[in-house]
């Protein structure tokens, strides 16, 4: 818990790096930007143990209150690094700027590594849910079915992509250009970066799964499918179609 002490003196940071903005030539100092720690890890949206018995409470903790939080930690610091005269970023700015812009990610690695680890992780916490599992509904079971031919045939692929991530990454449906397909991202890559819109995605890093299910990645996937959040990438899917 913050202390009433540490609050009034976060909130002067804050205010400090936000009044300077409007100058044009002045910039929230280093040590203003670094206080500010503009990015903040989401809160899991259900309890520990809500994927048990498939994602188990200890894996989600560990997962969310140190894996995550270390991307959010260090893309603070990498922004504390980085030159800037604008307003503290946000969620939406890494989302719409710094992860669709390869250059930038190349000469930024850390926030390609620590701000893809944010983005990720965000959304993936989303993308499951207590009792879910299933198959999609409606519009999304149809643009599924129309690209993948059918619900099966896209589990099998998906999975695929999964087991065949070489080392840590993710396997993604992604949408692009009005159209559905599976691939998979190494490390904390999005498929932002390459112009595309994540659906739905599945960590394949060791630390999602490794405390239950050891070397076992493929008995992960399985287990997995148990707690998609169907209805969180139907909203997303529906989005995108405007
Ligand atoms: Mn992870």
């Amino acid at each position: 818990m913050m202390t009433r002490r540490q609050a009034i003196k976060t909130t002067a940071m804050l205010a400090t790096a936000s009044a300077v903005v409007p100058g044009a030539l002045a910039q929230p100092t280093p040590a203003a930007v670094a206080s500010a720690s503009p990015f903040k890890l989401p809160p899991l949206p259900y309890a520990f143990d809500a994927l048990e018995p498939h994602l188990d409470a200890r894996t989600m903790e560990i997962h969310h209150d140190k894996h995550h939080q270390a991307y959010v930690d260090n893309l603070n610091k990498a922004f504390a690094q980085m030159p800037w005269g604008g307003a503290l970023p946000t969620f939406s700015h890494l989302e719409n700027n710094w992860l669709k812009n390869p250059k930038f990610l190349s000469e930024n690695p850390a926030v390609r590594n620590n701000g893809g680890g944010h983005y990720n992780h965000s959304l993936f916490w989303q993308m499951m849910k207590k009792n879910g599992g299933g198959e999609p509904k409606a519009e999304l079971a149809r643009a599924i079915e129309k690209h993948f031919g059918n619900f099966t045939d896209f589990k099998t692929k998906f999975s695929d992509a999964a087991m065949k991530q070489f080392g840590s990454g993710w396997a993604w449906l992604v949408s692009h250009e009005g159209k559905l397909a599976i691939e998979s991202t190494p490390n904390q890559d999005t498929p932002l970066s390459t112009g595309k819109q994540p659906l739905l995605g599945l960590d394949v890093w060791e630390h999602a799964y490794y405390l239950k299910y050891q070397n076992k990645r493929a008995d992960y996937i399985t287990a997995w499918w148990n707690v998609v959040n169907w209805d969180f990438v139907a909203e997303r899917h529906a989005r995108l179609q405007g």
